[in-house]
């Protein structure tokens, strides 16, 4: 059975199960471990289907989320349904004393990152919905839930070029008002946003497919990587998490472009829903560790911070605790529309993500750049810097060994707004990232603005190995080290400056 096929079989049964009004509203029963949630009146659509361009039409869900937005956006920070409460529990720029022991929480870089957002959309969900019930009067809306925004759609026959539609950002997002079910023009729309760094940087492009391709993450085998054991794959949710998650985070940029702004485009929310989606269409395959437990405390900015656990909001006010098995999940609260579609190809990219370098097994580490490199709008050529025994290099492709490619410090002041290819092999007209010499992304989301201008910056790390075997002859001779290039994407070439001076400080390959 082909991948595909197994899919859309995955994603029959959960579409039976997931049909509208089978069931009345309750409050959510936790079942831990499942994979599916089970029924639900609420079902989570494909934004897609939710407008038409050609009328202009927006269907009601959009219509009032819009509306909901904008009740939201004028409520005081304090109250839980706000805009700002909303926002500010995911994170926020300013940090004081007095803030609010739901705000700055939200968990990147760590296992809670998609039970955590599952709960946070959740609640959210619950908000917007009793916004349009209770505050704007529309009862016949007591079904509303979020949609999702379903990037990584292919249209039939799969060609990328036939689906960029799905890669902007949808158009009631980018619209300056309100558009009603009729198509009519209204007031001034609360999900639109400008293009600028306060904004969003895409404006009306499309984002190409390898920024949204969830297909790295979906055929990882674990949940998440087991403990003590260095260098092995990241398994689902961290590779998740950086492509397409962050990808998408940055390739919108803008608010969207950093952690403590994201939450603030409307549009976060129907990202995060997809990628919620993603995570149900996997674990119709794969079984989740069954013995997690949600901390007591959560991670905290400042040593002197105070001891919070994961909590959130509901509707009424009331505070939820995230605590018991991480992953027992609301019940009945949401199905989706399909967990089969835009999930990603057949086509699975030779390099992957792995945790890091195991030290005992290095046999020779070949440094390409130990200096901060700023990344501008020409590609960077990292060659071997000298140091190891470029002989050495010829037994990475030996049966047994292993290449590592790593990137330390990587990191930027603000939203670079351009994408940053890794390839391997020194053929320089090779900037296809469907191609042989493609290796990834290097991520530009949890590691930008003026707190991580301070850091460390992020470490990522691809095992290079299969991408250097299949490495054509006239990219490397297979002897001496092979040329590594970061190729900012076209755009930002052609503009002739990347903004947000995105840098690294430090990348090798290593041989295991
Ligand atoms: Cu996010």
């Amino acid at each position: 059975m082909s991948r595909r096929s197994l899919l859309a079989a995955a994603g029959a049964v959960a579409l039976a199960a997931g049909l509208p009004g089978a069931t009345a509203m309750a409050a959510p029963r936790l079942r831990p471990g499942t994979a599916q949630p089970g029924r639900s009146r609420y079902v989570r659509k494909d934004v897609s289907g939710l407008f038409d361009p050609e009328t202009g039409a927006w269907a009601p869900e959009l219509y009032w989320y819009a509306k909901a937005v904008g009740w939201m956006k004028e409520q005081q920070q304090s109250d839980p349904r706000s805009w700002r409460f909303q926002w500010y529990t995911h994170g926020r720029t300013e940090r004081s004393q007095d803030d609010p022991p739901e705000w700055h929480q939200c968990p990147h870089r760590s296992p809670y990152f998609l039970p955590w957002h599952r709960w946070y959309l959740y609640h959210f969900e619950r908000i917007v919905r009793s916004v349009i019930v209770a505050e704007l009067g529309r009862d016949d809306m007591s079904d509303w839930a979020l949609p999702y925004w379903n990037y990584a759609h292919l249209a039939a026959g799969g060609a990328p070029e036939d689906s960029q539609e799905w890669r902007r950002v949808p158009l009631p997002f980018r619209q300056r008002r309100i558009r009603s079910p009729q198509g009519a023009e209204e007031e001034e729309n609360p999900l639109y946003l400008p293009v600028d760094q306060q904004g969003r940087c895409l404006g009306d492009d499309a984002l190409d497919f390898d920024q949204v391709d969830p297909t790295a993450a979906m055929r990882e085998d674990f949940f998440w990587p087991p403990e003590g054991e260095e260098g092995g794959r990241v398994g689902f949710s961290r590779s998740l998490e950086r492509f397409p998650h962050g990808l998408v985070h940055s390739g919108i940029g803008g608010l969207m472009g950093s952690v403590p702004t994201a939450a603030g485009d409307p549009v976060f929310w129907l990202h995060h829903a997809n990628v919620d989606r993603f995570w149900n269409a996997w674990m119709t395959r794969h079984p989740m560790p069954s013995d997690w437990l949600w901390p007591e405390t959560r991670p905290k900015h400042d040593p002197d911070d105070p001891d919070l656990p994961y909590m959130l909001r509901d509707e009424n006010g009331e505070r939820h605790t995230l605590r018991g098995p991480v992953f027992a999940f609301p019940q009945n609260a949401y199905v989706y529309e399909s967990l089969t579609d835009g999930l990603g190809t057949d086509e699975v990219p030779s390099a992957f993500l792995v945790t890091g370098i195991p030290q005992e097994d290095v046999s020779e580490t070949f440094v390409l750049v130990d200096e901060t490199t700023y990344l501008g709008p020409d590609p960077l050529v990292l060659p071997h810097e000298g140091g190891g025994a470029a002989d050495a290099f010829a037994t990475a492709v030996g049966p047994d060994d292993r290449v590592v490619l790593a990137f330390e410090g990587v990191r930027a002041d603000a939203t670079p707004c351009a994408a940053f290819r890794v390839f391997l092999g020194d053929d320089e007209s090779d900037t296809d990232p469907e191609g042989p010499a493609f290796v990834g992304h290097l991520p530009f989301f949890e590691n930008v603005g003026p707190h991580a201008a301070h850091s460390e910056g992020t470490e990522v790390f691809f095992d290079v190995t299969e991408t250097l075997r299949q490495l054509p002859d006239r990219a490397w001779d297979r002897e001496g080290v092979p040329v590594v290039r970061v190729v900012p994407d076209p755009a930002a070439e052609a503009g002739g400056a990347v903004e947000g001076d995105p840098r690294l400080a430090w990348a090798a390959l290593t041989v295991l």
